[in-house]
Parts: C-alpha cells; sequence; structure tokens
C-alpha cells in the first residue's frame, strides 16, 4: 500500500526522472518521505527556491529530459518563479511539485495559502492540481507528459496535504508527451532555395548542439551560407572544429547591421530574432517588412527535422570543416578587464567543459573567442532573468557529472543567488565559478550612456555596488567554497587552473 504522494514519485521514477531539487516546508513533507520510502530520487537541498528552480533549468536542458522541483506553497514557488521564466524561455523541461494546504483547510485561509494557480500559470505550459489521492498517479503523469512535450516545458502539479497522506489505489499510468510537429516540405524547399554564400541560417534551440548543429555545418558547407546563433540560447556547442556560429549582437542597431548584411535568411529554431527591449529610435524586429526571409522552424517546432529535411534538400554532404586551421589561444596578460577575463578563459578551458554564460556585460568577449576554444558546450541565460549562473551550473553539474562546469557570472547578478555555492559545495560538485567584479550594474550604466542621460546621485547609487564591496571570496567562504581574488590575467590563469583541477568547487573574484 502507498500514499498519493509515494505514488507521484513511483511515477516519476518510472519516467525516468532522477533527481528533485527541493526546498520543503510543512505541506511537502509527505513528498520527501516518499522519495525514501520509494527510492530511486536525489534530493538536492537548494537554500532558495530560484536556486531549485534555476539548477532544474539547467538540468532539463543538458539531460535532455526533466528534474522535479519540490516547492512550499504559492510563497515557495513565487520565490521561484524568475528562475522558472527562464526555464521556460529555453524550454528546458521541469516538473515542479508544489505542495498545498489540506483540501479541507484552504478554506479557513491559513497564513501561507495564496493564489497558486495564478503564480503557475505566468510560467507553466501545463498545471494540474491532484483532486484525491487516487488522482495522484495520472495527474503526475500527464505533468511529466506536458513537460517532456514538444522540446520540453515548464509543467506544474500542486499537491494538497491530505491528497498526499491518503491510500491510494495503485493504478496502471502512462507518460505519454506530444510529438513535436511535422514540418512544412514546402517551407524546406524555401529555405533551401535561399542558401547561398549571401544568406544566413540563423538557429535556435536544437540546431545549437550535436546533430543539429552537425547538419548546420554540412549546409553551410553545401551552400555557402553564413550561420547565426540566437542570442539566448537555452543550449550551444562550439570550439574548434564545429561549425563557426556568428552571435548576435545585444545593441539593436548592431544586430540589424549584422542581419542587414544578408540577402536571404533561413530561421530554423527559434522565432524571428527581436530586440530586447524597444527603443523609439533603434530597430525592434530585425527581419520585418523583408520578402527574403523563411521561418522555417519555430522555438516550439521540429528543428532537427527541419535541418534534416534542408541537409537533403541541398545535397549537403562534407561536415563543417573550418576555413583555416584555427592555432590555440595565447594567454593574455596584465590588468583585468572583460576581455581578458574572456581570454583567459577560452585559453584554458578543457575540452567537454560546460560554460555556463551570465555575466551580463561580460560575456560577449568569451563568445567571440569561443570559437577557438576546445569543443565545450555553453548555456546562457534565455529569460534576461539575472540571478541564475550558480543555479544553472549546479543542475548542469549533476546532469553531466564527468564535465568540468565554469561558471562565468557578473557580481550584481551572482549577488541575487549566491546561495547556489552551498549547494555546489554540498554535493561536492565541480563548479568553478568565475565572479567578473566590475562592481557595478554595468549594463544599466551603459544603457544610461546610449541615452544620454547625465546620471544624478540616485542613478549612481542604484547602478554601483559599493561601497561597502561584496567580499566574494568570504561570501563563498561562508557558502563552503574555497575562494581567490584575482585581479591580472596572469593570477587569473593560475587560479583558473587550480579550479579546473580540483574536483570540487571554487570560486575566482576576477576583480577590474
Ligand atoms: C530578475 C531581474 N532583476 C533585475 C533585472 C534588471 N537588470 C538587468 S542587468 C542588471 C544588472 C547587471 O549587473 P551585473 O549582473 O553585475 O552585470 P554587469 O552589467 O555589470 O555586467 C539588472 C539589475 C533583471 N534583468 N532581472
Amino acid at each position: 500500500l502507498a500514499n498519493g504522494a509515494e505514488r507521484v514519485i513511483e511515477v516519476a521514477v518510472g519516467a525516468g526522472i532522477e533527481v528533485c531539487f527541493a526546498n520543503p516546508g510543512t505541506t511537502e513533507l509527505p513528498v520527501v518521505d516518499a522519495m525514501d520510502s520509494v527510492g530511486g530520487i536525489r534530493g538536492v537541498l537548494g537554500l532558495h527556491e530560484n536556486v531549485c528552480t534555476g539548477a532544474a533549468d539547467g538540468y532539463g536542458r543538458l539531460a535532455g529530459k526533466p528534474a522535479l522541483t519540490l516547492l512550499h506553497l504559492g510563497p515557495g514557488l513565487a520565490n521561484g518563479i524568475a528562475n522558472l521564466h527562464n526555464a521556460r524561455r529555453a524550454r528546458a523541461p521541469v516538473v515542479n511539485l508544489i505542495g498545498e494546504h489540506a483540501s479541507w483547510h484552504l478554506s479557513a485561509d491559513p497564513p501561507l495559502a495564496m493564489d497558486i494557480a495564478a503564480a503557475a500559470g505566468t510560467v507553466s505550459a501545463f498545471q494540474r492540481r491532484v483532486a484525491s489521492a487516487d488522482d495522484a498517479a495520472p495527474a503526475m503523469a500527464e505533468t511529466i507528459a506536458a513537460a517532456m512535450s514538444g522540446p520540453g516545458a515548464v509543467a506544474t502539479l500542486v499537491l494538497p496535504h491530505d491528497h498526499q497522506l491518503a491510500e491510494a489505489a495503485a493504478r496502471v499510468v502512462a507518460v505519454l508527451p506530444r510529438a513535436l510537429p511535422a514540418v512544412d516540405g514546402r517551407l524546406v524547399a524555401e529555405a533551401a532555395s535561399r542558401l547561398d554564400g549571401h544568406a544566413a541560417l540563423l538557429l535556435g534551440g536544437a540546431a545549437l548542439h550535436g546533430e543539429g548543429l552537425a547538419l548546420a555545418g554540412r549546409i553551410a558547407m553545401a551552400t555557402g551560407a553564413t550561420l547565426i546563433g540566437e542570442r539566448s540560447f537555452a543550449r550551444m556547442e562550439a570550439g574548434r572544429g564545429l561549425p563557426l556560429l556568428r552571435r548576435l549582437p545585444y545593441f539593436p542597431e548592431q544586430a540589424q547591421a549584422m542581419l542587414d548584411g544578408f540577402a536571404g535568411i533561413v530561421v530554423c529554431g527559434t522565432e524571428l530574432p527581436v530586440a530586447f527591449f524597444g527603443y523609439a529610435d533603434k530597430p525592434a524586429r530585425y527581419l520585418a517588412g523583408r520578402d527574403d526571409v523563411t521561418h522555417l522552424a519555430g522555438q516550439d517546432g521540429d528543428a532537427l527535422a527541419a535541418l534534416r529535411g534542408l541537409a537533403e534538400r541541398v545535397g549537403a554532404g562534407r561536415p563543417w570543416q573550418d576555413a583555416l586551421p584555427i592555432e590555440p589561444l595565447p594567454l593574455p596578460v596584465g590588468n583585468l578587464d572583460a576581455e581578458r577575463i574572456g581570454g583567459v578563459l577560452a585559453a584554458l578551458l578543457p575540452e567537454g567543459a560546460i560554460v555556463a554564460l551570465t555575466a551580463v556585460s561580460s560575456s560577449a568577449p568569451y563568445g567571440a573567442l569561443a570559437h577557438r576554444a576546445p569543443p565545450h558546450t555553453e548555456i546562457a541565460l534565455t529569460g534576461g532573468a539575472i540571478g541564475e549562473g550558480p543555479a544553472l551550473a549546479l543542475g548542469a553539474a549533476i546532469a553531466c557529472p564527468n564535465q568540468k562546469v565554469i561558471n562565468l557570472e557578473a557580481d550584481g547578478s551572482g549577488a541575487y543567488i549566491c546561495q547556489g555555492l552551498w549547494s555546489q559545495a554540498r554535493e561536492g560538485l565541480g563548479v568553478v565559478t568565475v565572479i567578473c567584479a566590475n562592481r557595478r550594474y554595468r549594463i544599466l550604466q551603459m544603457e544610461q550612456e546610449r541615452a544620454g542621460t547625465r546620471p544624478g546621485a540616485n542613478a549612481r547609487r542604484l547602478t554601483g555596488l559599493g561601497p561597502p564591496w561584496l567580499d566574494w571570496v568570504a561570501l563563498a567562504k561562508g557558502f563552503g567554497v574555497p575562494g581567490r581574488r584575482v585581479e591580472t590575467a596572469e593570477a587569473l590563469a593560475e587560479a583558473l587552473a587550480v579550479g579546473i583541477a580540483e574536483p570540487g568547487p571554487m570560486l575566482i573574484e576576477a576583480l577590474f
């Protein structure tokens, strides 16, 4: 005999789920106990719900199957929403288990009661409330299926406490994800006719790694088209020998200029590119008004099938080969800046590493060099909600235990979620966090400079991060992670080599 919570865990384990990033409360304790009585799930405690949800995002992107999150009622879910938003944008498969008050107690309006459905609705492609203990297993099966449908989705199950505890009949349930929509053959033909040496293939989603990227490389070799990667990508492979992707710039006039340079654009695995923000005097929808654009597959489409069709159509045979041999990168020297940080990382990166690229204004120089580093995987901030790096890295390291994870993080962003370091230490994960410590919200100051506003006292105080200055080595130590502060490229290289060699986590404060 089993209770509702145990049925939920049984279904999860049966579907191949192995990890639960949790921050439980009283209403989730039956699920916690069920993880022990049923077995098969590794519980990972996050000291803030955004650690749990960001880790589930990173895990889902790399494992290709969902992790669970276990969050306490509406307030716990609310704390995790920013990174569920990033997960939704990444099309990462995530299954949220949200405890709820006993169904008979809810009408008493106890202090933690909140409109869970409203909160879940902003980030979930699917949500369901368990109606009885017997409903727990089928509800869980539907939720997992929703998370695994299409490229992946955030799906949420709300579990009233009484239904978790009540005895539940054994039921045979099937997890039946929805398949990806079929590719339109006419679009494939149209796309094939557009691609030549003046055209570009703008890629996102599954087109940025593995088979998708290899197919894109073959298509580029066959047609001469330039490959471009979407800006806020979920998972991308880069490095020597892999197809070279140009990266779409952040600022709209630069992105527009890049895309305007091509006659004929095929978009596959992502939506038509738009600016991060709308500025009255700047471009916003980069491909609007053009008649030489084919949207072959969107972010919920079957990018792989589309590329397979396209490769066949253009007669793509030869795999990608770089036009010129790529020399290993030299190690930069001198005082640190974003360029030198990117240079040191690209030069020392071990093959097969995973780089969580969340350093906002300091990430771009690394991106420009990534093609010259050994082959590796990058995961980025998809939804622009900062404060995800250490959590993404946590999830990535659990999904890929044999790969080194390096989180290139900014100090402002890292301060949202520094307790993620504690979970890295507790789980003994090989994560190196490099904090690009420019001691300000630099991107906001850049935006102000671009807007031509003269910063007053408030503007300076609200975009500067000190005094007091954050002491990242002390913060890391407090969370159980050894740290070093460096101010030169030479010292960064030395510290990074140590971090890469050590099995456990390490933090490097790169001050500039
Ligand atoms: C959840 C969330 N809160 C606030 C913002 C607004 N915001 C965007 S960038 C930024 C500061 C970035 O500073 P930092 O992380 O230090 O990176 P830098 O710009 O210095 O490279 C802020 C506050 C956001 N994007 N997401």
